[in-house]
């Protein structure tokens, strides 16, 4: 059994998230390769120890530069914002590293066609990239996925997805780097709405290449945030000086797809108070219907319009069967799967794909396709017009 020594940048929320990961995906999957938490790195020297005892990483630094350059580290694993993804992915690939990014890619067009780039020079030498769009490996997501492809809802008419979110409903959650466009790159459009983006283009296998949007802050000043203070989301404590929101709190659009008649409608906002995680979407199509809400993940709703009207509904199916996707490795049917189980079944794939010497999914090539779908909305939503979305 080969190792895969793993580097890991941050170590945040995400950070948390991948930590966990790559503990458990070789104690419930069987592993072509077994991952070594090999070194977490973090800006601060102190908190990164602290942080790689706690998660379980055999080492800690504070210098990227030079995790990315030893030779016992066959993975770099990026969950750091948005403003350094460029930078440590592109130095690790050329480094030779295997690369897992953070979602949304990156925080511009650019920087995702140079982080792209990278990778498909990498790839000649068998290095391998992927984006971080765990949401993907939700087993109900994937399923949908199937059941669209087999052709159970025929041709797809409406795509409408949501992300709904209210972490900064009161406008004394204090500023922290996701409300920074410096950081972020945007704010509730690049955090949550680059998952729907994504999501919707992977269960339908249809390409956005058309969208009109709208941008809103409703919030323009906060709470400068108090040092030290910030909670998961980087939410609590404040001083009592304020500064300006530069990204938005929510973003509306629509979307054409390519070669496809379909009508996308789409709603990404940190501002629908009383839902916390609701990624809600709903696929209608000529022959069926699929809907999905992550605050119920464990099911999938199916309607079949072949069924007699008398009966025919909205069936809800309990997607914690063996025969479904990730499902057999986890509990019997009806016991359910959480929010961080998507990131094991992501570093499964990752390490299955790594060590057969194939490209993972999504692509640094897909992140870069959901980074131009999101520019076109920033556009459309200035310029007020349909804007393309250019390949
Ligand atoms: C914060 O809005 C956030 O953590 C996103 O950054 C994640 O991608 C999403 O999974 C949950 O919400």
């Amino acid at each position: 059994m080969t190792e895969l020594r793993v580097a890991m940048i941050g170590h945040a929320f995400m950070g948390a998230a991948h930590s966990q990961a790559w503990r458990t995906a070789p104690r419930f999957f069987d592993l072509p390769s077994t991952p070594v938490l090999r070194v977490l790195c973090g800006r601060d020297a102190a908190r990164a120890a602290e942080a790689a005892e706690r998660l379980g990483w055999e080492q800690s630094s504070d210098d990227w530069r030079s995790v990315i350059a030893r030779d016992d580290v066959d993975v770099v694993d990026i969950c750091t914002p948005g403003d350094s993804h460029g930078e440590i992915a592109v130095a690790a690939l050329a480094a030779g590293k295997h690369v897992i990014c953070e979602k949304p890619l990156a925080n511009t067009v650019v920087e995702a066609e140079q982080m792209s780039a990278a990778a498909e020079q990498a790839a000649a030498h068998g290095v391998r990239a992927m984006v971080g769009f765990t949401y993907r490996r939700v087993p109900a997501v994937a399923l949908a996925r199937q059941l669209v492809a087999e052709g159970r809802i025929g041709e797809v008419r409406h795509v409408r997805a949501q992300y709904l979110q209210d972490w900064i409903v009161d406008p004394e959650v204090p500023l922290s780097w996701r409300l920074e466009k410096e950081k972020a790159g945007s704010g509730a459009l690049g955090d949550i709405g680059a998952h729907i983006v994504d999501l919707t283009q992977h269960i339908t296998g249809l390409a956005i290449n058309e969208v009109c949007g709208h941008l809103e802050t409703f919030i323009k000043e906060r709470p400068v945030a108090a040092q030290g203070s910030a909670g998961k989301l980087g939410g609590l404590g404040s001083s009592t000086s304020r500064g300006p929101v530069t990204v938005d709190d929510a973003a509306v659009f629509l979307a054409r797809f390519e070669g496809s008649n379909a009508l996308g409608t789409y709603e990404a906002t940190r501002f629908a108070t009383g839902r916390k995680n609701a990624i809600r979407i709903e696929i209608n199509g000529s022959r069926g219907s699929l809907a999905f809400d992550f605050e119920d993940m464990n099911v999938l709703e199916l309607f079949d319009a072949s069924e007699p009207a008398e009966t025919a509904g909205f069936r809800r199916i309990l997607v914690t069967e063996a025969e479904h996707p990730y499902v057999a490795a986890w509990w019997p049917p009806g016991h359910g799967l959480g929010y961080e189980h998507g990131f094991t079944h992501q570093v499964v794939d990752f390490v299955h794909a790594v060590s057969a010497g194939e490209q993972p999914t999504p692509s640094f090539l897909e992140g870069l396709a959901v980074q131009r779908v999101l520019e076109a909305i920033e556009n459309s939503s200035h310029k007020r017009t349909w804007q393309e979305v250019h390949p």
